[in-house]
């Protein structure tokens, strides 16, 4: 779809300005004693994963605008993941919701993953829906159900997406629960947290050695009395219960409005209990906008407490698995990944501009200002000539969304795939 001289160029027709701009960013770096090649570097390394859902249009409850061309079953899903990764080098993994990406075919699956030089990134399992088959309904909970045999379905169902996920060389197993209650008295504190602990328990007792299972927490929707897992603490509890291969994942749409995200960051990175993010931009709650639209300088401050710990050896946590996790109704989601994964990139980029050592004599000293400024300064670097380069030096474009637009990616994949396509989103 986007053929290798069509990239080339694209990208010589910016090469100009670009060598302009990345020269002149590289001295003013250089000066201050940052190799800007080795942040381009780091900026190449770092990948993040697109879940199956994200590709179509998702749609509110009061409608949906079908783009047209949207990935009918997991082949195109992968498809469209591998045009993402051309265009940014940086999206080399995906992940799959269970029963929606169940694969019909798995060597047929992998042969596709190969030829996109895509890996799975990580299983989803879904309670929150009865499927047609189920023997028992979600209406009142999964894990935390007060029926065992709800439980129990709700468990096999989740060992279920862990096998899947072996088939296909995946290494997490995701957990996002909508358990919860909407009514005052409905459901009893304690015994139902009980109940989901132990039904945790048995899930977690059938992951491969070296598998991690996340457990994300939300607090609110869909019940809007109480969530089962409404926040970092209760998914802490929970995974210190189950044992190291158990990590807490932050969603950043999944906080009450002026919740300190970097700080929670902080908190898990030092417990070496933050397993994973999933990225979204968040005005109200769970509103799954772009990465970085709304709160940038809090993205960046997040950045700069993953990079912060990344760099301190008394930091004792394993590797963050990065996702996007985010669901459009009124943007190409195509074009809304490759922005998402941009303000990604930018915002760490930024982060690896701060001077950790001076901070560190900022902060012993009390000097408020100067740590602020000092933070600022790096925030308000026009990091794009880095996070370009980075793309270019991927085998990528200089600017992923005018690629995609040059290429008219989404006319030829409404011609091969159809005006209306049907797709999941959340
Ligand atoms: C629902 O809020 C949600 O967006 C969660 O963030 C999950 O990660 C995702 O759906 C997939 O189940
Ligand atoms: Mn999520
Ligand atoms: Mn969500």
């Amino acid at each position: 779809m986007i053929d290798a001289q069509r990239l080339h160029d694209f990208n010589q027709s910016k090469q100009a300005e670009h060598g302009l701009r990345l020269g002149y960013l590289t001295d003013l770096l250089s000066r201050r004693g940052i190799d800007a090649q080795e942040v381009i570097r780091k900026l190449v390394q770092f990948q993040v994963a697109i879940p199956s859902w994200a590709l179509g249009t998702g749609g509110t409850r009061f409608g949906r605008f079908p783009l047209g061309g949207e990935p009918r079953n997991l082949e195109e899903k992968i498809q469209d993941i591998g045009l993402l990764n051309q265009l940014n080098g940086s999206s080399n993994s995906l992940s799959l919701h269970i029963p929606w990406d169940i694969p019909s075919d798995v060597a047929a699956i992998e042969q596709r993953l190969r030829e996109q030089q895509l890996v799975i990134d990580s299983v989803n399992s879904n309670t929150f829906q009865d499927q047609k088959e189920q023997a028992y309904s979600y209406k009142f909970g999964s894990l935390c159900h007060t029926e065992q045999g709800v439980r129990e379905q709700a468990i096999q169902h989740n060992i279920e997406c862990v096998r899947y996920g072996e088939q296909l060389g995946a290494k997490t197993h995701t957990v996002w629960l909508a358990d919860g209650s909407n009514f005052p008295g409905q459901q009893h504190f304690r015994r139902a947290y009980q109940r989901t602990q132990e039904s945790l328990a048995a899930i977690y007792e059938a992951l491969p050695s070296d598998w991690t299972m996340l457990i994300e927490y939300k607090p609110y929707e869909p019940n809007f009395y109480s969530m089962i897992i409404p926040d970092w603490g209760t998914s802490y509890s929970l995974c210190q219960q189950l044992g190291k291969q158990a990590q807490v994942l932050v969603d950043l749409g999944h906080h009450l409005p002026n919740t300190n995200i970097e700080q929670i960051v902080g908190r898990l990175l030092h417990f070496g209990r933050l397993g994973g993010f999933h990225f979204n931009g968040s005005m109200y709650g769970d509103d799954d906008l772009t990465t970085g639209s709304m709160k940038p300088f809090q993205l960046f401050l997040i950045f700069n407490e993953l990079v912060d710990g990344a760099q301190d050896s008394a930091v004792n946590n394993p590797a963050v698995a990065y996702m996007i996790d985010a669901s459009h109704n009124t943007k190409d989601p195509l074009e809304d990944l490759l922005q998402s994964v941009d303000n990604i990139l930018g915002a760490y980029a930024k982060a690896l501009l701060v001077d950790r050592t001076a901070l560190a004599e900022l902060q012993q000293n009390n000097d408020v200002v100067r740590a602020e400024e000092l933070l600022r300064d790096a925030f308000l670097t026009d990091v794009r000539p880095l996070v370009q380069e980075a793309y270019r030096q991927a085998g990528g474009a200089l600017n992923p969304v005018a690629a995609y637009r040059t290429a008219a990616v989404r006319e030829q994949l409404i011609q091969q795939r159809g005006k209306l396509s049907l797709s999941t989103g959340l």
